[in-house]
């Protein structure tokens, strides 16, 4: 389908706190080396036309059922960001529905994140979006929850299926304030069926205290930095454990949107 686009695709696990085991992984995109090692540029316009989403979407699709054969993965999700460009692409839903049958992939294996960081223009256009994308068969899930624009709004009114905790707030774990809010946040998330992800835990120090207050799931340095697709596969058979883009050496980010 896509030309070359030097953009590759990393994979940071998500941790299930019931297990320990790793149950997912968010897709995140960096430059592809050339042949010197430098990054290259997509064609203008790519970034806001759909371009990179799509990439994205089709490299992890193309990854994960791989993962899911290894025994004891056969649930293993992956976590796609689409902004609100990408949500303008008329196709989006048609190309899911290609995705997941070409890769024979269930519903909900592929879990779009959208980002709060962004005001929402036209809710009700976008709620429609949304709900073609699911209609398609992936999850919702917000991301960036608790850092950007009206937090509580977006939980009314968008189809969600999970919200990510941003990292900032997620760092506020341990004064007396941050645990109020976090918990309430928990509460709120379970009480609306929402599965709720911690993002940026660094320290695995902090897993029984977000297991405490019911987190489901955590995401951060602390339980894998983001990998290649090639190495995946291996840090499963390994059972989870430490590897990825060591933090001096991470490149700069290509597609962490916004
Ligand atoms: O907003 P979004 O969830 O898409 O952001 C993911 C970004 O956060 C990625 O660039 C990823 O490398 C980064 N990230 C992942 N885990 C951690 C962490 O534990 N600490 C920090 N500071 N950044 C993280
Ligand atoms: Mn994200």
């Amino acid at each position: 389908m896509m030309a070359t686009t030097a953009i590759q695709a990393r994979f940071q696990p998500i941790v299930g706190l019931q297990t320990g085991r790793v149950v997912g992984f968010e897709a995140l995109a960096r430059p592809a080396p050339d042949r010197r090692g430098q990054g290259t540029t997509p064609p203008d316009g790519w970034l806001t036309d759909g371009g990179l989403a799509a990439e994205m979407l089709e490299q992890a699709a193309a990854a994960i059922p791989r993962w899911r054969q290894l025994p004891g993965h056969g649930d293993l999700f992956v976590h796609v960001n689409v902004t609100s460009d990408d949500l303008e692409q008329p196709d989006l839903p048609d190309r899911i529905t290609e995705l997941r049958a070409r890769h024979r992939l269930p519903r909900g294996v592929i879990q779009i994140e959208i980002t709060e960081q962004l005001p929402i223009a036209n809710m009700a256009e976008t709620v429609k979006r949304l709900l073609a994308l699911k209609g398609a068969g992936v999850g919702l899930v917000l991301d960036d929850f608790g850092s950007g624009y009206s937090s509580l709004a977006w939980l009314h009114d968008l189809p969600a299926d999970g919200l990510k905790i941003d990292g900032d707030l997620t760092a506020k774990l341990g004064s007396e304030r941050g645990n109020v809010i976090l918990a309430a946040t928990v509460q709120l998330g379970h009480a609306l069926g929402l599965c709720v992800t911690a993002e940026g835990v660094e320290d695995v120090g902090k897993t029984a205290q977000l297991r405490a207050i019911g987190v489901d799931q955590v995401q951060g340095f602390g339980f894998g930095r983001p990998m290649r697709a090639e190495d995946v596969a291996p840090f499963l058979e390994r059972g989870g454990a430490e590897t990825g883009e060591p933090p001096a050496s991470q490149p700069p980010s290509a597609g962490d949107r916004p």
